[in-house]
């Protein structure tokens, strides 16, 4: 909005010159969403806590949870008005891939947020039935990749690169948007399953949407993206400034999520922040990289898949302690803190690797 609003001023006063950049834009992109979302966490935490919108253990979690009981949930909330407030702010309101983004992660975060609903008020610790949200999930991440390629200005839109492969461009026509609700969805709810200990989501998704402004920045100019080989999709580098709002709002979020937290996401939060980040990874056109950027997601995704295979296939036995792979750490005994931290770390050199694959090919 302020790009809009006082970029045109540049003519008369210089100085509104600087409205132009992104760089410029996106620093105090996440500047403002994370004081928002230091200035509403306590508000929202107060009311959540007087509400009694907390979640109640299903019985079956490791020991160390039962302590958990009471802490209230549905902190995803100031993460999306943060985060919504400071894109609305600082990025060009005509683009598209703006409001795109932000249908994403507004109607996943209500998908959440009804399940929450169910979870919290009517004390239902199942929630919305599996089917139920997975219905709501495909209608949205159908709506949004349709939506991508036809808001996309080139013959790239339903067209697959490989990092590390520069020749290798697979067009899958009609089935890209098959890639992309499954990136979508897939991503939403990996994100949800990597949310059970404190921090344990919020920062990996911070990392990953750090990673994310630097890849939307230079598939949106031209001379980089030339220069590095990978597709140009024009006005992608908007999507900085929606990342950007997303680093600022989740680290916010993290100063109460912290361990011992004070307040979950929730499925608000992580459904709404896996479903952003896959967008942005289907509009920026770095499908594969997401797996290894957000490949922490990825593993506790597989630990769950292999895990249940596993029981099946053996009529009752199990590989991991427990699925997701998280709980496998605390049943081994290890303290939360150390398998957060140890996770955070694996998620940087994740998003190293992830950015290795510009030069790389
Ligand atoms: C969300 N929710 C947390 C909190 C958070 C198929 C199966 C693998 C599904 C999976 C599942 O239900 N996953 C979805 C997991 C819950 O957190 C709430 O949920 C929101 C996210 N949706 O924001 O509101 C609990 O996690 C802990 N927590 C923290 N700190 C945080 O910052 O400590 C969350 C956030 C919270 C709190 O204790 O109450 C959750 O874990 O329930 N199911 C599982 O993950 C279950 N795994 C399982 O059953 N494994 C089986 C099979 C099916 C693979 C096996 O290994 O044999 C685990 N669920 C629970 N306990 N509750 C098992 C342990």
């Amino acid at each position: 909005m302020l790009y809009n609003l006082l970029y045109p001023l540049s003519e008369y006063f210089i100085v509104f010159n600087v409205f132009k950049y992104i760089t410029f834009r996106t620093v105090y992109a996440i500047i403002t969403s994370l004081i928002l979302s230091l200035y509403l966490g306590p508000i929202v935490i107060e009311k959540l806590k007087n509400l009694q919108l907390s979640q109640k253990a299903k019985g079956y979690e490791p020991e160390r949870h039962k302590a958990k009981e009471g802490t209230p949930t549905m902190g995803g909330i100031f993460i999306i008005i943060s985060a919504a407030i400071s894109t609305i702010l600082w990025a060009d309101l005509k683009n598209l891939y703006i409001w795109i983004a932000l249908f994403a992660f507004i109607c996943t975060g209500m998908i959440g947020f009804y399940d929450d609903y169910i979870k919290t008020v009517k004390k239902n610790p199942e929630g919305i039935t599996p089917k139920a949200k997975f219905v709501l999930q495909l209608l949205v991440a159908v709506i949004v990749s349709i939506s991508v390629i036809f808001a996309s200005k080139g013959d790239f839109s339903t067209k697959l690169a490989f990092p590390f492969f520069k020749n290798l461009i697979i067009d899958l026509s009609y089935f890209y948007i098959v890639l992309s609700v499954f990136i979508i969805v897939g991503t939403s709810n990996a994100v949800n399953l990597t949310d059970g200990l404190d921090g344990l989501a919020v920062m990996p998704s911070v990392i990953s949407f750090g990673t994310f402004i630097i890849f939307a920045y230079v598939a949106g100019n031209i001379k980089i993206a030339n220069y590095l080989q990978i597709f140009y999709v024009p006005g992608s580098g908007e999507l900085s400034i929606f990342c950007g709002s997303l680093v600022g709002a989740g680290l916010g979020f993290l100063w109460f999520n912290a361990y011992p937290a004070s307040v979950f996401m929730g499925d608000v939060g992580s459904l709404s922040l896996g479903a952003a980040l896959g967008t942005v990874a289907v509009i920026v056109k770095q499908e594969i990289v997401l797996a290894i950027v957000g490949g922490l997601f990825v593993l506790e995704t597989i630990s769950v898949i292999l895990q249940v295979g596993f029981f099946k296939a053996t009529k009752g036995k199990r590989l991991f302690r427990m699925a997701p792979i998280h709980h496998h750490f605390e049943l081994k005994g290890w303290q939360e803190p150390k398998i957060i931290v140890r996770f955070w770390i694996a998620s940087f050199v994740l998003a190293l690797l992830a950015l290795s694959t510009l030069k790389l090919r």
